[in-house]
Protein backbone atom coordinates (compact mmCIF):
# COMPACT_ATOMS: atom_id res chain seq x y z
CA UNK A 1 0.00 0.00 0.00
CA UNK A 2 1.08 3.83 -0.83
CA UNK A 3 0.20 6.58 1.32
CA UNK A 4 3.76 8.73 2.12
CA UNK A 5 2.64 11.97 2.59
CA UNK A 6 2.57 14.44 0.70
CA UNK A 7 2.35 18.49 0.12
CA UNK A 8 1.22 19.07 -4.02
CA UNK A 9 1.72 22.69 -3.06
CA UNK A 10 2.81 24.89 -0.11
CA UNK A 11 -0.88 25.59 0.46
CA UNK A 12 -1.72 25.59 4.23
CA UNK A 13 -4.84 25.21 5.32
CA UNK A 14 -6.48 26.70 7.88
CA UNK A 15 -9.37 26.53 10.59
CA UNK A 16 -11.26 23.46 11.52
CA UNK A 17 -13.36 21.00 9.48
CA UNK A 18 -16.98 21.92 10.30
CA UNK A 19 -20.61 21.41 8.19
CA UNK A 20 -20.64 23.19 4.94
CA UNK A 21 -21.95 26.89 5.09
CA UNK A 22 -25.56 26.04 4.97
CA UNK A 23 -26.37 22.74 3.13
CA UNK A 24 -29.14 24.74 1.05
CA UNK A 25 -25.68 26.89 -0.64
CA UNK A 26 -24.08 23.55 -1.01
CA UNK A 27 -24.66 23.43 -4.73
CA UNK A 28 -25.76 19.59 -5.23
CA UNK A 29 -24.72 18.41 -8.87
CA UNK A 30 -27.31 19.18 -11.56
CA UNK A 31 -29.06 15.86 -12.09
CA UNK A 32 -29.82 15.00 -15.39
CA UNK A 33 -33.76 14.11 -15.81
CA UNK A 34 -34.50 10.92 -16.47
CA UNK A 35 -36.61 8.66 -17.88
CA UNK A 36 -37.27 5.01 -16.81
CA UNK A 37 -39.00 1.68 -16.59
CA UNK A 38 -39.96 1.15 -12.90
CA UNK A 39 -39.90 -2.42 -11.60
CA UNK A 40 -40.56 -2.11 -7.44
CA UNK A 41 -38.82 -4.64 -5.25
CA UNK A 42 -40.05 -4.59 -2.19
CA UNK A 43 -38.09 -5.64 0.81
CA UNK A 44 -40.25 -6.61 3.63
CA UNK A 45 -40.07 -5.75 6.95
CA UNK A 46 -39.18 -9.37 8.28
CA UNK A 47 -36.22 -9.37 5.93
CA UNK A 48 -32.75 -8.81 7.81
CA UNK A 49 -31.80 -5.40 9.53
CA UNK A 50 -28.52 -4.69 7.86
CA UNK A 51 -25.56 -4.86 9.47
CA UNK A 52 -23.40 -2.28 10.30
CA UNK A 53 -20.82 -3.52 7.27
CA UNK A 54 -23.73 -3.77 4.77
CA UNK A 55 -22.77 -6.46 1.69
CA UNK A 56 -19.60 -7.76 3.64
CA UNK A 57 -21.03 -11.08 4.42
CA UNK A 58 -22.37 -11.30 1.00
CA UNK A 59 -18.85 -10.23 -0.70
CA UNK A 60 -17.04 -13.39 1.32
CA UNK A 61 -19.60 -15.26 -0.79
CA UNK A 62 -18.95 -14.07 -4.05
CA UNK A 63 -14.81 -13.64 -3.45
CA UNK A 64 -14.88 -17.37 -3.38
CA UNK A 65 -17.50 -17.86 -6.28
CA UNK A 66 -18.90 -15.43 -8.03
CA UNK A 67 -21.74 -16.99 -9.33
CA UNK A 68 -24.43 -15.03 -11.25
CA UNK A 69 -26.92 -13.03 -9.03
CA UNK A 70 -29.85 -14.57 -9.37
CA UNK A 71 -32.36 -11.59 -10.71
CA UNK A 72 -34.82 -11.46 -8.00
CA UNK A 73 -32.48 -10.17 -5.71
CA UNK A 74 -32.70 -6.92 -4.54
CA UNK A 75 -31.38 -4.10 -6.81
CA UNK A 76 -30.40 -6.88 -9.61
CA UNK A 77 -30.64 -5.63 -13.31
CA UNK A 78 -30.23 -1.56 -11.84
CA UNK A 79 -34.12 -2.21 -10.24
CA UNK A 80 -35.34 -0.23 -7.52
CA UNK A 81 -35.08 -1.51 -3.75
CA UNK A 82 -38.40 0.17 -1.66
CA UNK A 83 -38.33 -0.40 1.46
CA UNK A 84 -41.94 -0.97 3.45
CA UNK A 85 -43.95 1.81 4.82
CA UNK A 86 -43.84 0.29 8.21
CA UNK A 87 -40.49 -0.35 9.85
CA UNK A 88 -39.76 -1.95 12.90
CA UNK A 89 -38.13 1.24 14.92
CA UNK A 90 -34.57 -0.42 14.87
CA UNK A 91 -34.73 -1.10 11.08
CA UNK A 92 -36.15 2.67 11.03
CA UNK A 93 -33.25 4.03 12.83
CA UNK A 94 -30.64 1.78 10.43
CA UNK A 95 -32.52 3.74 7.85
CA UNK A 96 -32.46 7.35 8.75
CA UNK A 97 -28.85 6.89 10.26
CA UNK A 98 -27.99 5.67 6.89
CA UNK A 99 -29.87 8.89 5.34
CA UNK A 100 -27.98 11.33 8.00
CA UNK A 101 -24.13 9.91 7.67
CA UNK A 102 -24.62 9.53 3.78
CA UNK A 103 -27.20 11.83 2.12
CA UNK A 104 -28.55 8.60 0.53
CA UNK A 105 -30.37 6.20 1.28
CA UNK A 106 -27.82 3.53 2.59
CA UNK A 107 -29.62 0.82 4.31
CA UNK A 108 -30.96 0.02 0.70
CA UNK A 109 -27.52 0.22 -0.92
CA UNK A 110 -26.53 -2.53 1.95
CA UNK A 111 -28.84 -4.88 0.55
CA UNK A 112 -27.55 -4.76 -2.72
CA UNK A 113 -25.40 -7.08 -3.84
CA UNK A 114 -21.73 -5.01 -4.21
CA UNK A 115 -21.91 -7.36 -7.62
CA UNK A 116 -25.25 -6.55 -8.66
CA UNK A 117 -25.98 -6.67 -12.57
CA UNK A 118 -27.43 -3.50 -14.48
CA UNK A 119 -29.72 -3.05 -17.94
CA UNK A 120 -27.27 -2.63 -21.17
CA UNK A 121 -27.81 0.69 -21.64
CA UNK A 122 -26.61 0.57 -25.21
CA UNK A 123 -27.81 1.51 -28.51
CA UNK A 124 -26.94 -1.27 -31.04
CA UNK A 125 -24.82 0.85 -32.72
CA UNK A 126 -22.57 0.89 -29.58
CA UNK A 127 -22.19 -2.89 -29.51
CA UNK A 128 -20.33 -2.87 -32.75
CA UNK A 129 -16.77 -3.80 -31.47
CA UNK A 130 -15.22 -2.60 -35.27
CA UNK A 131 -16.09 0.95 -33.91
CA UNK A 132 -13.26 0.73 -31.76
CA UNK A 133 -9.67 0.31 -32.19
CA UNK A 134 -8.21 -3.14 -31.24
CA UNK A 135 -5.15 -1.37 -29.52
CA UNK A 136 -6.75 0.57 -26.96
CA UNK A 137 -4.42 2.23 -24.30
CA UNK A 138 -4.53 0.91 -20.47
CA UNK A 139 -6.42 3.39 -17.99
CA UNK A 140 -6.15 3.39 -14.18
CA UNK A 141 -9.14 4.73 -12.42
CA UNK A 142 -9.17 6.87 -9.91
CA UNK A 143 -11.84 6.95 -7.28
CA UNK A 144 -11.36 9.26 -3.75
CA UNK A 145 -13.48 9.07 -0.89
CA UNK A 146 -14.34 10.97 1.79
CA UNK A 147 -16.44 8.96 4.42
CA UNK A 148 -18.10 6.55 1.97
CA UNK A 149 -20.29 4.07 2.53
CA UNK A 150 -18.68 0.19 2.51
CA UNK A 151 -21.16 -0.83 0.04
CA UNK A 152 -21.52 1.50 -2.54
CA UNK A 153 -17.67 2.13 -2.30
CA UNK A 154 -17.50 -1.40 -2.83
CA UNK A 155 -19.85 -1.51 -5.63
CA UNK A 156 -18.13 0.96 -7.40
CA UNK A 157 -14.84 -0.57 -7.54
CA UNK A 158 -16.74 -3.91 -8.74
CA UNK A 159 -18.73 -2.12 -11.26
CA UNK A 160 -15.65 -1.50 -12.52
CA UNK A 161 -13.52 -5.02 -12.50
CA UNK A 162 -16.46 -6.70 -13.46
CA UNK A 163 -17.81 -5.25 -16.57
CA UNK A 164 -14.09 -3.24 -17.74
CA UNK A 165 -11.11 -5.63 -20.08
CA UNK A 166 -9.24 -6.73 -17.76
CA UNK A 167 -6.47 -6.04 -19.97
CA UNK A 168 -7.84 -1.84 -20.12
CA UNK A 169 -7.52 -1.24 -16.58
CA UNK A 170 -4.10 -0.73 -15.09
CA UNK A 171 -4.45 -0.08 -11.35
CA UNK A 172 -7.43 1.14 -9.43
CA UNK A 173 -6.06 3.38 -6.88
CA UNK A 174 -8.16 4.46 -3.95
CA UNK A 175 -7.69 7.79 -2.38
CA UNK A 176 -8.52 8.16 1.19
CA UNK A 177 -9.20 11.46 1.62
CA UNK A 178 -8.77 11.66 5.45
CA UNK A 179 -11.75 9.58 5.89
CA UNK A 180 -12.58 8.76 9.81
CA UNK A 181 -15.30 6.03 9.37
CA UNK A 182 -14.45 2.74 10.67
CA UNK A 183 -14.65 0.87 7.96
CA UNK A 184 -12.13 2.49 6.25
CA UNK A 185 -9.55 1.71 7.54
CA UNK A 186 -7.88 -1.73 7.79
CA UNK A 187 -10.78 -3.16 7.21
CA UNK A 188 -10.55 -1.75 3.48
CA UNK A 189 -6.90 -2.79 3.24
CA UNK A 190 -7.69 -6.25 4.16
CA UNK A 191 -10.69 -6.65 1.60
CA UNK A 192 -8.68 -5.63 -0.92
CA UNK A 193 -5.73 -7.69 -0.31
CA UNK A 194 -7.47 -10.43 -2.71
CA UNK A 195 -7.51 -7.68 -5.59
CA UNK A 196 -3.99 -7.16 -6.46
CA UNK A 197 -4.92 -4.19 -8.78
CA UNK A 198 -6.72 -2.11 -6.08
CA UNK A 199 -3.98 0.01 -4.11
CA UNK A 200 -5.35 2.51 -1.27
CA UNK A 201 -3.64 5.87 -0.52
CA UNK A 202 -4.12 7.56 2.13
CA UNK A 203 -3.64 11.53 2.46
CA UNK A 204 -2.38 12.46 5.96
CA UNK A 205 -4.97 15.68 6.35
CA UNK A 206 -7.99 16.29 4.39
CA UNK A 207 -7.86 18.06 1.31
CA UNK A 208 -10.52 18.74 -0.72
CA UNK A 209 -11.85 16.57 -3.90
CA UNK A 210 -9.30 18.05 -6.14
CA UNK A 211 -5.98 17.73 -4.17
CA UNK A 212 -7.11 14.25 -3.33
CA UNK A 213 -7.43 13.62 -7.58
CA UNK A 214 -4.30 14.86 -7.58
CA UNK A 215 -2.61 13.20 -4.97
CA UNK A 216 -3.99 9.74 -7.23
CA UNK A 217 -2.56 11.03 -10.13
CA UNK A 218 1.10 10.75 -8.98
CA UNK A 219 0.22 6.96 -8.21
CA UNK A 220 -1.26 6.45 -12.15
CA UNK A 221 1.17 4.99 -14.76
CA UNK A 222 -0.90 3.87 -17.26
CA UNK A 223 -0.95 6.03 -20.13
CA UNK A 224 -4.39 6.83 -19.81
CA UNK A 225 -5.99 8.20 -16.38
CA UNK A 226 -9.98 7.82 -15.47
CA UNK A 227 -11.55 9.45 -12.34
CA UNK A 228 -14.74 8.15 -11.03
CA UNK A 229 -16.64 9.60 -8.18
CA UNK A 230 -16.83 6.50 -4.85
CA UNK A 231 -20.62 6.37 -5.52
CA UNK A 232 -20.91 5.20 -9.53
CA UNK A 233 -21.62 1.79 -10.89
CA UNK A 234 -19.77 1.17 -14.37
CA UNK A 235 -22.24 -0.48 -17.14
CA UNK A 236 -21.44 -3.08 -19.51
CA UNK A 237 -19.04 -1.58 -22.43
CA UNK A 238 -18.79 1.60 -20.65
CA UNK A 239 -14.76 1.70 -20.99
CA UNK A 240 -13.95 0.88 -24.49
CA UNK A 241 -15.84 3.87 -25.86
CA UNK A 242 -14.29 6.25 -23.96
CA UNK A 243 -10.48 4.71 -24.28
CA UNK A 244 -11.61 4.73 -28.39
CA UNK A 245 -11.32 8.59 -28.54
CA UNK A 246 -8.23 9.23 -26.51
CA UNK A 247 -6.11 6.59 -28.72
CA UNK A 248 -7.44 8.26 -32.13
CA UNK A 249 -6.35 11.61 -30.67
CA UNK A 250 -4.53 12.13 -26.92
CA UNK A 251 -5.93 15.53 -26.80
CA UNK A 252 -9.66 14.26 -26.82
CA UNK A 253 -10.93 14.14 -22.76
CA UNK A 254 -14.23 12.42 -22.54
CA UNK A 255 -16.87 11.61 -20.40
CA UNK A 256 -19.28 9.18 -20.44
CA UNK A 257 -23.44 9.44 -19.91
CA UNK A 258 -23.87 9.92 -16.57
CA UNK A 259 -26.81 7.98 -15.32
CA UNK A 260 -28.62 8.45 -12.00
CA UNK A 261 -29.05 6.10 -9.37
CA UNK A 262 -31.83 6.89 -6.90
CA UNK A 263 -30.58 8.18 -3.56
CA UNK A 264 -33.73 6.51 -2.68
CA UNK A 265 -34.37 3.05 -4.02
CA UNK A 266 -30.67 3.08 -6.02
CA UNK A 267 -32.80 2.01 -9.04
CA UNK A 268 -30.18 2.61 -12.04
CA UNK A 269 -32.09 4.71 -14.18
CA UNK A 270 -30.26 5.06 -17.71
CA UNK A 271 -31.10 7.17 -20.70
CA UNK A 272 -30.85 6.65 -23.84
CA UNK A 273 -28.20 8.29 -26.85
CA UNK A 274 -31.37 10.29 -28.05
CA UNK A 275 -31.91 11.79 -24.32
CA UNK A 276 -27.98 12.92 -23.79
CA UNK A 277 -27.21 16.05 -22.88
CA UNK A 278 -24.01 18.50 -22.74
CA UNK A 279 -22.69 20.45 -20.21
CA UNK A 280 -22.87 23.94 -20.23
CA UNK A 281 -22.50 26.74 -17.18
CA UNK A 282 -24.05 29.89 -15.84
CA UNK A 283 -22.64 33.50 -14.67
CA UNK A 284 -22.66 31.85 -11.07
CA UNK A 285 -20.00 29.53 -12.44
CA UNK A 286 -22.26 26.67 -11.91
CA UNK A 287 -22.26 23.36 -14.01
CA UNK A 288 -25.75 22.75 -15.90
CA UNK A 289 -27.16 20.38 -18.26
CA UNK A 290 -28.67 21.03 -22.15
CA UNK A 291 -29.82 19.24 -24.67
CA UNK A 292 -27.28 18.75 -27.56
CA UNK A 293 -27.58 21.99 -29.52
CA UNK A 294 -28.99 21.51 -33.14
CA UNK A 295 -25.24 22.96 -34.47
CA UNK A 296 -23.71 19.96 -33.09
CA UNK A 297 -26.48 17.07 -33.74
CA UNK A 298 -25.55 17.97 -37.63
CA UNK A 299 -22.34 17.08 -37.15
CA UNK A 300 -23.73 13.70 -36.72
CA UNK A 301 -25.33 10.52 -38.90
CA UNK A 302 -26.14 8.84 -34.98
CA UNK A 303 -27.25 10.36 -31.74
CA UNK A 304 -24.52 7.66 -30.39
CA UNK A 305 -21.69 9.56 -31.48
CA UNK A 306 -19.21 11.33 -29.64
CA UNK A 307 -20.77 14.74 -28.82
CA UNK A 308 -19.02 18.02 -28.09
CA UNK A 309 -19.31 19.53 -24.71
CA UNK A 310 -18.62 22.99 -23.31
CA UNK A 311 -17.74 21.68 -19.82
CA UNK A 312 -17.76 17.94 -17.63
CA UNK A 313 -19.71 17.55 -14.81
CA UNK A 314 -16.36 16.65 -13.16
CA UNK A 315 -16.79 13.47 -11.35
CA UNK A 316 -16.36 10.99 -13.89
CA UNK A 317 -13.84 11.59 -16.96
CA UNK A 318 -10.90 9.50 -18.92
CA UNK A 319 -7.98 11.88 -19.97
CA UNK A 320 -4.60 10.88 -21.30
CA UNK A 321 -2.09 11.43 -18.81
CA UNK A 322 0.51 13.38 -20.45
CA UNK A 323 -2.43 15.65 -21.87
CA UNK A 324 -3.56 16.21 -18.34
CA UNK A 325 0.22 17.34 -17.47
CA UNK A 326 0.77 19.41 -19.81
CA UNK A 327 -2.56 21.18 -18.78
CA UNK A 328 -0.86 21.12 -15.57
CA UNK A 329 -3.68 19.09 -14.02
CA UNK A 330 -5.76 20.61 -11.35
CA UNK A 331 -5.03 24.17 -9.69
CA UNK A 332 -4.04 22.53 -6.61
CA UNK A 333 -5.22 25.76 -5.04
CA UNK A 334 -9.06 24.56 -4.81
CA UNK A 335 -10.31 23.25 -1.98
CA UNK A 336 -13.00 20.61 -0.95
CA UNK A 337 -15.34 20.82 -3.65
CA UNK A 338 -16.31 22.50 -6.82
CA UNK A 339 -14.86 24.56 -9.83
CA UNK A 340 -12.22 21.80 -11.02
CA UNK A 341 -14.63 21.21 -13.72
CA UNK A 342 -14.70 24.27 -15.42
CA UNK A 343 -10.93 24.72 -14.87
CA UNK A 344 -10.20 21.88 -16.30
CA UNK A 345 -12.89 22.22 -19.42
CA UNK A 346 -12.16 25.39 -20.35
CA UNK A 347 -8.55 25.12 -20.40
CA UNK A 348 -9.14 21.81 -22.55
CA UNK A 349 -10.41 24.09 -25.35
CA UNK A 350 -8.61 27.04 -25.35
CA UNK A 351 -5.37 24.94 -25.42
CA UNK A 352 -6.04 22.85 -28.21
CA UNK A 353 -8.20 19.58 -27.03
CA UNK A 354 -12.05 18.79 -27.14
CA UNK A 355 -14.06 17.83 -24.31
CA UNK A 356 -16.98 15.05 -25.31
CA UNK A 357 -19.75 13.25 -23.67
CA UNK A 358 -19.44 9.89 -25.40
CA UNK A 359 -23.01 8.09 -25.27
CA UNK A 360 -21.99 4.26 -25.99
CA UNK A 361 -20.55 4.78 -22.29
CA UNK A 362 -22.11 4.78 -19.39
CA UNK A 363 -21.68 4.79 -15.87
CA UNK A 364 -24.15 5.52 -12.51
CA UNK A 365 -23.69 8.50 -10.40
CA UNK A 366 -25.56 8.23 -6.94
CA UNK A 367 -26.94 12.41 -7.50
CA UNK A 368 -27.32 13.59 -3.42
CA UNK A 369 -29.96 16.43 -2.69
CA UNK A 370 -27.09 17.93 -0.09
CA UNK A 371 -23.09 17.71 0.86
CA UNK A 372 -23.18 15.26 3.58
CA UNK A 373 -19.31 15.81 4.75
CA UNK A 374 -17.78 18.27 6.66
CA UNK A 375 -16.41 21.42 4.47
CA UNK A 376 -14.26 24.30 5.95
CA UNK A 377 -15.02 26.64 8.47
CA UNK A 378 -14.57 30.51 7.98
CA UNK A 379 -13.97 30.43 3.99
CA UNK A 380 -16.74 30.36 1.15
CA UNK A 381 -14.44 27.41 -0.32
CA UNK A 382 -16.73 27.12 -3.76
CA UNK A 383 -16.97 31.14 -4.14
CA UNK A 384 -12.39 31.08 -3.56
CA UNK A 385 -12.32 28.20 -6.59
CA UNK A 386 -14.66 29.89 -8.49
CA UNK A 387 -12.43 33.24 -7.78
CA UNK A 388 -9.38 31.56 -9.38
CA UNK A 389 -11.12 30.12 -12.01
CA UNK A 390 -12.23 33.44 -13.29
CA UNK A 391 -9.32 35.16 -12.36
CA UNK A 392 -6.97 32.95 -14.85
CA UNK A 393 -9.47 31.34 -17.28
CA UNK A 394 -12.19 34.29 -18.21
CA UNK A 395 -10.68 37.48 -19.09
CA UNK A 396 -12.63 40.52 -18.62
CA UNK A 397 -15.26 37.90 -18.80
CA UNK A 398 -15.33 37.46 -15.36
CA UNK A 399 -16.84 40.64 -14.00
CA UNK A 400 -20.38 38.79 -15.00
CA UNK A 401 -19.28 36.31 -11.96
CA UNK A 402 -18.26 38.85 -9.57
CA UNK A 403 -21.15 41.20 -10.28
CA UNK A 404 -23.28 37.41 -8.85
CA UNK A 405 -21.39 38.19 -5.91
CA UNK A 406 -21.58 41.47 -5.26
CA UNK A 407 -18.35 42.33 -6.61
CA UNK A 408 -16.39 41.03 -3.53
CA UNK A 409 -13.19 38.91 -4.96
CA UNK A 410 -12.14 38.20 -1.00
CA UNK A 411 -9.20 36.65 -0.63
CA UNK A 412 -8.22 33.50 -3.40
CA UNK A 413 -4.84 33.41 -3.24
CA UNK A 414 -1.46 33.25 -5.27
CA UNK A 415 -2.46 32.35 -9.09
CA UNK A 416 0.68 33.26 -10.67
CA UNK A 417 1.61 29.84 -11.21
CA UNK A 418 -1.60 29.44 -13.05
CA UNK A 419 -1.49 32.66 -14.97
CA UNK A 420 2.25 31.36 -16.63
CA UNK A 421 0.61 28.22 -16.94
CA UNK A 422 -1.82 29.87 -19.57
CA UNK A 423 0.38 31.67 -20.97
CA UNK A 424 3.04 29.27 -21.42
CA UNK A 425 0.39 26.78 -23.13
CA UNK A 426 -0.67 29.98 -25.17
CA UNK A 427 -4.28 29.55 -24.87
CA UNK A 428 -7.03 30.71 -26.98
CA UNK A 429 -9.01 33.92 -25.48
CA UNK A 430 -12.29 33.06 -23.58
CA UNK A 431 -14.11 35.12 -25.87
CA UNK A 432 -13.00 32.50 -28.34
CA UNK A 433 -14.39 29.80 -26.68
CA UNK A 434 -17.94 31.36 -25.53
CA UNK A 435 -18.21 32.44 -29.33
CA UNK A 436 -16.87 29.11 -30.70
CA UNK A 437 -17.76 26.47 -28.23
CA UNK A 438 -20.35 27.84 -26.25
CA UNK A 439 -22.52 30.26 -28.33
CA UNK A 440 -25.68 28.92 -26.51
CA UNK A 441 -24.89 31.58 -23.37
CA UNK A 442 -26.37 34.67 -22.81
CA UNK A 443 -23.34 37.21 -22.02
CA UNK A 444 -24.57 39.26 -20.06
CA UNK A 445 -23.01 42.65 -21.73
CA UNK A 446 -24.83 42.46 -24.36
CA UNK A 447 -28.48 43.15 -22.17
CA UNK A 448 -29.86 46.53 -22.19
CA UNK A 449 -30.02 46.25 -18.45
CA UNK A 450 -29.24 44.15 -15.31
CA UNK A 451 -29.09 43.95 -11.91
CA UNK A 452 -32.15 44.72 -9.36
CA UNK A 453 -35.68 45.70 -11.18
CA UNK A 454 -37.11 47.57 -7.97
CA UNK A 455 -40.26 48.96 -7.71
CA UNK A 456 -40.03 52.44 -7.36
CA UNK A 457 -41.91 53.58 -4.07
CA UNK A 458 -41.29 50.34 -2.20
CA UNK A 459 -38.03 49.12 -1.47
CA UNK A 460 -39.28 45.70 -3.07
CA UNK A 461 -37.19 44.17 -6.02
CA UNK A 462 -38.10 41.10 -8.24
CA UNK A 463 -37.06 38.04 -6.39
CA UNK A 464 -36.70 34.72 -8.03
CA UNK A 465 -37.36 33.05 -4.17
CA UNK A 466 -34.76 30.89 -3.61
CA UNK A 467 -35.12 28.90 -6.67
CA UNK A 468 -33.61 29.23 -9.79
CA UNK A 469 -35.62 26.26 -11.77
CA UNK A 470 -38.51 26.42 -14.58
CA UNK A 471 -41.62 26.88 -14.00
CA UNK A 472 -40.99 28.31 -10.12
CA UNK A 473 -43.24 31.27 -9.04
CA UNK A 474 -41.20 34.67 -9.38
CA UNK A 475 -41.99 37.28 -6.34
CA UNK A 476 -41.13 40.56 -4.48
CA UNK A 477 -38.51 40.71 -1.70
CA UNK A 478 -36.71 43.57 0.36
CA UNK A 479 -34.21 44.98 -2.10
CA UNK A 480 -30.81 43.69 -1.01
CA UNK A 481 -27.72 44.91 -3.83
CA UNK A 482 -26.18 41.09 -3.43
CA UNK A 483 -27.58 40.04 -6.98
CA UNK A 484 -27.81 36.66 -6.27
CA UNK A 485 -31.70 36.51 -6.67
CA UNK A 486 -32.64 39.72 -7.66
CA UNK A 487 -30.27 39.84 -10.22
CA UNK A 488 -32.21 39.77 -13.89
CA UNK A 489 -31.29 40.65 -17.79
CA UNK A 490 -33.33 42.72 -20.12
CA UNK A 491 -31.90 41.39 -22.97
CA UNK A 492 -32.26 43.22 -26.11
CA UNK A 493 -34.91 40.73 -27.86
CA UNK A 494 -37.08 41.87 -24.89
CA UNK A 495 -36.41 38.94 -22.22
CA UNK A 496 -36.09 39.70 -19.05
CA UNK A 497 -33.44 36.72 -17.82
CA UNK A 498 -31.72 34.99 -15.49
CA UNK A 499 -29.12 32.89 -16.74
CA UNK A 500 -31.30 30.19 -18.73
CA UNK A 501 -34.55 31.24 -17.70
CA UNK A 502 -36.85 33.45 -18.40
CA UNK A 503 -39.96 35.55 -16.73
CA UNK A 504 -42.76 34.67 -18.23
CA UNK A 505 -46.27 34.86 -17.80
CA UNK A 506 -49.19 32.81 -19.50
CA UNK A 507 -52.22 34.28 -17.70
CA UNK A 508 -51.73 33.21 -14.49
CA UNK A 509 -48.42 33.55 -12.49
CA UNK A 510 -45.27 35.28 -13.27
CA UNK A 511 -42.97 32.62 -13.58
CA UNK A 512 -39.46 31.29 -14.48
CA UNK A 513 -39.90 29.53 -17.63
CA UNK A 514 -36.45 28.13 -19.63
CA UNK A 515 -36.01 30.94 -22.17
CA UNK A 516 -37.60 30.14 -25.66
CA UNK A 517 -36.57 33.09 -28.12
CA UNK A 518 -39.81 33.18 -29.32
CA UNK A 519 -40.95 36.34 -27.42
CA UNK A 520 -44.78 35.84 -26.71
CA UNK A 521 -44.92 34.89 -23.10
CA UNK A 522 -40.99 36.18 -22.57
CA UNK A 523 -41.51 39.46 -24.09
CA UNK A 524 -41.28 42.16 -21.99
CA UNK A 525 -40.69 46.46 -23.09
CA UNK A 526 -39.80 48.59 -20.58
CA UNK A 527 -41.14 51.90 -20.82
CA UNK A 528 -38.39 54.39 -19.62
CA UNK A 529 -40.92 57.38 -19.66
CA UNK A 530 -43.43 56.13 -17.51
CA UNK A 531 -41.76 53.56 -16.12
CA UNK A 532 -43.73 50.24 -16.90
CA UNK A 533 -43.11 47.09 -17.87
CA UNK A 534 -45.44 46.09 -20.89
CA UNK A 535 -45.97 42.43 -21.47
CA UNK A 536 -46.33 41.16 -24.89
CA UNK A 537 -48.69 38.34 -25.52
CA UNK A 538 -51.22 39.73 -22.58
CA UNK A 539 -50.67 43.44 -23.24
CA UNK A 540 -50.70 43.98 -19.05
CA UNK A 541 -48.97 45.92 -16.94
CA UNK A 542 -46.16 44.37 -14.17
CA UNK A 543 -47.53 45.82 -10.79
CA UNK A 544 -46.85 44.75 -6.81
CA UNK A 545 -49.91 44.11 -5.30
CA UNK A 546 -51.47 46.15 -2.56
CA UNK A 547 -50.13 44.62 0.73
CA UNK A 548 -46.66 44.66 -1.82
CA UNK A 549 -46.07 41.06 -1.47
CA UNK A 550 -47.03 39.50 -4.03
CA UNK A 551 -46.51 40.19 -7.91
CA UNK A 552 -49.71 40.73 -9.99
CA UNK A 553 -50.24 41.19 -13.85
CA UNK A 554 -52.88 43.87 -14.26
CA UNK A 555 -54.21 47.08 -16.99
CA UNK A 556 -51.80 49.35 -17.73
CA UNK A 557 -52.19 52.85 -16.04
CA UNK A 558 -48.91 55.28 -16.10
CA UNK A 559 -50.74 56.88 -12.88
CA UNK A 560 -50.23 53.55 -10.58
CA UNK A 561 -47.27 54.08 -9.23
CA UNK A 562 -47.28 50.45 -8.19
CA UNK A 563 -46.96 49.54 -11.74
CA UNK A 564 -42.96 51.63 -11.82
CA UNK A 565 -40.09 50.06 -12.17
CA UNK A 566 -36.17 50.76 -12.06
CA UNK A 567 -33.74 48.68 -13.94
CA UNK A 568 -30.40 48.95 -13.11
CA UNK A 569 -28.14 49.90 -15.37
CA UNK A 570 -30.73 50.44 -18.33
CA UNK A 571 -29.00 51.92 -21.42
CA UNK A 572 -31.40 52.37 -23.94
CA UNK A 573 -28.59 53.23 -26.72
C1 LIG B 1 -19.80 16.98 -8.78
C2 LIG B 1 -18.96 15.92 -9.41
C3 LIG B 1 -17.74 15.74 -8.54
C4 LIG B 1 -16.95 17.04 -8.52
C5 LIG B 1 -17.87 18.13 -8.01
C6 LIG B 1 -17.29 19.52 -8.10
C7 LIG B 1 -20.13 14.37 -10.88
C8 LIG B 1 -21.07 13.25 -10.97
N1 LIG B 1 -19.74 14.73 -9.62
O1 LIG B 1 -20.23 16.82 -7.45
O2 LIG B 1 -16.93 14.71 -9.01
O3 LIG B 1 -16.47 17.34 -9.80
O4 LIG B 1 -19.04 18.21 -8.77
O5 LIG B 1 -16.11 19.64 -7.44
O6 LIG B 1 -19.74 14.90 -11.89
N2 LIG B 1 -14.50 13.88 -1.92
C9 LIG B 1 -13.23 13.84 -1.36
N3 LIG B 1 -12.87 14.83 -0.50
C10 LIG B 1 -13.70 15.86 -0.18
C11 LIG B 1 -14.97 15.92 -0.78
C12 LIG B 1 -15.34 14.92 -1.67
O7 LIG B 1 -12.47 12.93 -1.65
O8 LIG B 1 -13.32 16.71 0.60
C13 LIG B 1 -14.89 12.84 -2.87
C14 LIG B 1 -16.27 12.26 -2.63
O9 LIG B 1 -16.21 11.17 -1.73
C15 LIG B 1 -16.69 11.86 -4.03
C16 LIG B 1 -16.02 12.90 -4.91
O10 LIG B 1 -14.98 13.45 -4.14
O11 LIG B 1 -16.24 10.60 -4.39
C17 LIG B 1 -16.98 13.99 -5.39
O12 LIG B 1 -17.70 14.55 -4.32
P1 LIG B 1 -19.30 14.57 -4.32
O13 LIG B 1 -19.82 13.27 -4.74
O14 LIG B 1 -19.75 15.11 -3.03
O15 LIG B 1 -19.55 15.62 -5.46
P2 LIG B 1 -20.85 15.75 -6.46
O16 LIG B 1 -21.12 14.46 -7.11
O17 LIG B 1 -21.91 16.42 -5.72
MN1 LIG C 1 -20.68 12.47 -6.49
Amino acid sequence: LAGDGFAINGNAIVGADRDAPQEADVPPTAKPKSKSVHHNVVVHPEEKVVNKQGAKEDDKNVLDAPAPNPDDSPGELGKPVVLPKQMSPEMKKAVDDGWTKNAFNQYVSDLISVHRTLPDPRDAWCKDSARYLSNLPKTDVIICFHNEAWSVLLRTVHSVLDRSPPELIGKIILVDDYSDMPHLKKQLEDYFVAYPKVEIVRGPQREGLIRARLLGAKYAKSAVITYLDSHCECAEGWLEPLLDRIARNSTTVVCPVIDVIDDTTLEFHYRDSSGVNVGGFDWNLQFSWHAVPEREKKRHNSTSEPVYSPTMAGGLFSIDREFFERLGTYDSGFDIWGGENLELSFKTWMCGGTLEIVPCSHVGHIFRKRSPYKWRTGVNVLKKNSVRLAEVWMDDYSKYYYQRIGNDKGDYGDISDRVKLREDLECKSFKWYLDNIYPELFIPGDAVANGEIKNINTNMCLDVDGKNEDESPVGVYGCHGQGGHQYWMLSKSGEIRRDTACLDYAGKDVILFGCHGSKGNQFWTYREGTKQLHHGSSGKCLAINESKDKLIMEECDPRFVRQQWLMENYDSS
